[in-house]
């Protein structure tokens, strides 16, 4: 997009047609987000917490309270008393700074953010599978030409709009796409076929496919044989799910099974993309992984125009996942419990390996953990009081903590809570790189001058650290924190030191890993790859043609992985042996419903940003409660009527959709609300073993009418 500064300020935001990630085209929310630019609905100054209400602060006095708290915490309870909590909406350089800021500053191991809600599973299972995990492997252009996309648990027509015509190209091309959502979505609209399983058993379906895959003899033997490992055990745990028993747990008719399985695989080449359906789940990681089985057992992985992906969601949902604020993580996507990892990082940082801290918590038990031994919170990029799980005891925890420090846009609702509020800058205000779903690392430059009073996440950060006897090594300046990223991550997965601004501002995007190149050596990737366009890319090519820049030793970069190996040691993907488990909270008497939850076109996240724009809020004005018109007439209830939903947590109350769109097992909140109709007041935090993703998508509920005291 372009954004152009208006005379009479604020900016405009517009398409960039050449753009090709989106092709130009910008969602409701993408047009109206210049509104949360403007000072009326923002954050101008610090607020401090006095006798207990907030009021304007300097910088300096709200800087020195934080930092004052957290070296008197650390000195009593030692460094994990302090947590940290980012979000995926950081730039790469914020999510940098601020993973650093936490091992180095405060050396606490009790740092994760809100990626871990999102799509952490994917991630998981990915890197199980792949040995890297980058949401797509390909770039998006592939997908209009690939001859089948199973979409499983994307509504990309209201959670990605720009992305929607890439699917609509792939079926004018003569492509089918197959949607598996438990409701006929506006993206399952535009599908050839629509299977609606009941929420939580994407693990079945996909074992269910699999067995019939193998019954039918569509499997591909040979790249089974070169280019795998791990069959014969996840054939095994697929033969165990007859078509007849996936039907019974998920409600999908065995012939609707046949017709995916036979358009998957007529085709040579197909995809399969996940989104948050069948990751935000307790099971979400080996729910993935059995996605990734269908691929590899039908050869459809590490081929051109073939391939497992995974849709991202936030601003840099992916950049924001490579770079250190995840718990067990170091930048460059490297393990913090590797000592190799920790060497070269703790080089770079001018710190002793040693002084590292090790893991931390998961986001949900960090949030947890809060005001037990947990003492204080800084919080970056998120409002978890709206979107945690289990949201009243979240919110909780965060009053029992001894002190709360949040730097925002605006005052959430978890700022609103804070004992120091810091007001800083976003998006269009300042400069920064992100890193979309397909890896592909772009420069955004600042085009406006913030508010006065208001300044950016590393000047916090800056300033933090200085209080804090960290007096080097936290630049104010993006491009100097990137220059400092970049040697973090080179040699790990996600390599960025071949990218710089002086790049990223002549080409449209560069896809990691990139490596710097030593001098001398054009084009070298570790050995012969080809410089091809990528529209013929092949092996750890797909690369990009750099014979049109002026430097000839840049690494082009990585478009399209895996097609000469995986990131695995041996160069194979790995199959996974999985079996269908239930749902954490499986439906019974007291809770004879099951609660799925989502998303909107019009409200982003937590709507901390969008419920203060007024056109959104028309499009979007409430929190509601989809139905069957079944189960309606069962509770007699009609459109609009208030409903109370009623989990193991807690009750939420809002008014009645009823749709036949909806299976009548199951009813459907969006979660953009806080109050009354806060639907994580009804979520279940069960977590998955391996991602620590919480099960947002599937909990057991009651429904109820609300009867409504006449006025008298
Ligand atoms: N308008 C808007 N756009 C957004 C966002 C937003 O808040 N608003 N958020 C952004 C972010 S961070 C993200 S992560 C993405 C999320 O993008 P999506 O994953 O597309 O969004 P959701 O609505 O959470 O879930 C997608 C679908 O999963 C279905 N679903 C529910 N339970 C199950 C299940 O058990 N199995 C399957 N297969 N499907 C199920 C829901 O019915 C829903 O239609 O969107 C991004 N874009
Ligand atoms: N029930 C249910 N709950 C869910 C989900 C679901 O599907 N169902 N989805 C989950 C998912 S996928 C996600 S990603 C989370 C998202 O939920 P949250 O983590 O709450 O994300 P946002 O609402 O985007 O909150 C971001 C906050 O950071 C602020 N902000 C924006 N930019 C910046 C910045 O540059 N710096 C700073 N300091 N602050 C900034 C915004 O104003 C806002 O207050 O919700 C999760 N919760
Ligand atoms: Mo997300």
């Amino acid at each position: 997009m372009n954004i152009t500064p208006l005379p009479q300020g604020g900016v405009e935001v517009t398409e960039r047609a050449d753009f090709p990630v989106n092709r130009g085209a910008l969602c409701g929310k993408g047009r109206t987000a210049a509104e949360v630019l403007s000072p009326a609905v923002r954050l101008t100054t610090p607020l401090v917490r006095e006798g207990g209400r907030l009021v304007p602060a300097d910088w300096p006095e709200a800087l020195d309270r934080i930092a004052g708290r957290l070296a008197a915490t650390r000195e009593r309870y030692g460094p994990d008393a302090l947590g940290v909590f980012g979000g995926g909406g950081l730039t790469n350089e914020k999510a940098y700074a601020l993973g650093k800021f936490a091992r180095v500053v405060l050396g606490t191991s009790q740092i994760d953010y809100n990626g871990r809600f999102c799509m952490s599973s994917a991630a998981a299972a990915g890197t199980k599978a792949f040995g890297l995990d980058r949401g797509l492997p390909f770039p998006l252009e592939d997908i209009p030409r690939t001859g089948c996309v199973i979409l499983v648990g994307s509504n990309l027509a209201e959670t990605m709009p720009p992305s929607l015509r890439f699917f609509t190209e792939l079926r004018e091309n003569g492509g089918t796409l197959i949607v598996v959502d438990p409701r006929r979505t506006r993206t399952a609209d535009q599908a050839d076929l629509h299977l609606a399983p009941r929420p939580g058993t994407d693990l079945a379906l996909a074992l269910g496919l699999l067995h019939l895959v193998v019954a039918e003899g569509r499997t591909d033997e040979e790249y089974i044989r070169e280019r795998t490992t791990g069959w014969e055990e996840a054939r095994a745990a697929a033969m165990a799910h007859w078509p007849e028993y996936v039907e019974r747990i998920t409600g999908v008719p065995v012939p609707r099974l046949r017709e995916a399985v036979r358009m998957f695989c007529e085709p040579e080449a197909a995809m399969v993309l996940t989104a948050r359906g069948p990751e935000q789940q307790s099971k979400g990681t080996d729910t993935v992984g059995a996605w990734i089985n269908l691929c590899l057992a039908t050869g459809r992985a590490g081929r051109p125009l073939s391939g497992y992906g995974c849709l991202t969601g936030q601003g840099n949902g992916q950049g924001g996942r490579e770079h250190g604020q995840k718990a067990d993580q170091l930048p460059g996507y490297r393990k913090l419990d590797d000592p190799a990892a920790r060497r070269h990082v703790a080089g770079v940082w001018g710190v002793d390996p040693d002084s590292l801290p090790g893991p931390g918590r998961s986001a949900y038990e960090l949030l947890d953990a809060l005001g037990t031994d947990v003492r204080t919170l800084l919080l970056m990029g998120s409002n978890p009081v709206v979107s945690a799980p289990r949201a009243a005891h979240v919110e909780k925890r965060l009053r029992s903590l001894d002190f709360l420090a949040v730097a925002d846009v605006v005052l959430s609702e978890t700022a609103e809570l804070a004992d120091v509020v810091l007001p800083v800058t976003q998006w269009a205000e300042e400069t920064g790189t992100t890193t979309s779903l397909e890896g592909r690392v772009l420069l955004r430059r600042r085009a406006v001058a913030p508010p006065a009073g208001v300044r950016s996440d590393l000047y916090v950060l800056h300033e933090l650290a200085g209080r804090l006897g960290v007096e080097k090594g936290f630049s104010t300046d993006p491009e100097e924190v990137f220059a400092e990223l970049r040697r973090a991550s080179a040699g790990g997965p996600a390599d960025y030191s071949g990218i710089t601004y002086r790049r990223l501002a002549e080409e449209n995007g560069v896809f990691w890993p990139c490596p710097e190149e030593p001098a001398g050596t054009p084009g070298a990737d570790g050995g012969d790859a080809p410089r091809v366009p990528p529209s013929e890319g092949r092996a750890h090519a797909g690369a990009a043609d750099a014979s049109d820049t002026s430097d000839p030793v840049r690494h082009p970069g990585t478009p399209r992985l895996f097609l000469d190996r995986f990131a695995t040691p041996d160069g194979r993907a790995r199959f996974v042996a999985v079996a269908h488990r239930a749902t954490a909270e499986e439906p019974d008497a007291e809770y004879p419903l099951l609660l799925t939850t989502g998303r909107v076109v019009s409200q982003y996240q937590s709507g901390a940003q969008t419920r203060r724009v007024a056109e959104l809020n028309a499009a979007a004005p409430g929190p509601f409660v989809e139905l069957h018109p079944r189960l309606a007439a069962r509770l007699g209830a009609a459109d609009g009527d208030p409903l109370a939903v009623v989990s193991r947590r807690g009750r939420a109350v809002a008014p009645a959709r009823i749709t036949d769109t909806i299976r009548p097992d199951t009813v459907f909140m969006p979660f953009h609300w806080p109050g009354e109709g806060r639907a994580n007041t009804l979520t279940n935090p069960a977590l998955d073993p391996t991602s620590r993703m919480p099960e947002f998508k599937s909990c057991a509920v009651r429904v109820e009418r609300v009867e409504v005291v006449p006025r008298s």
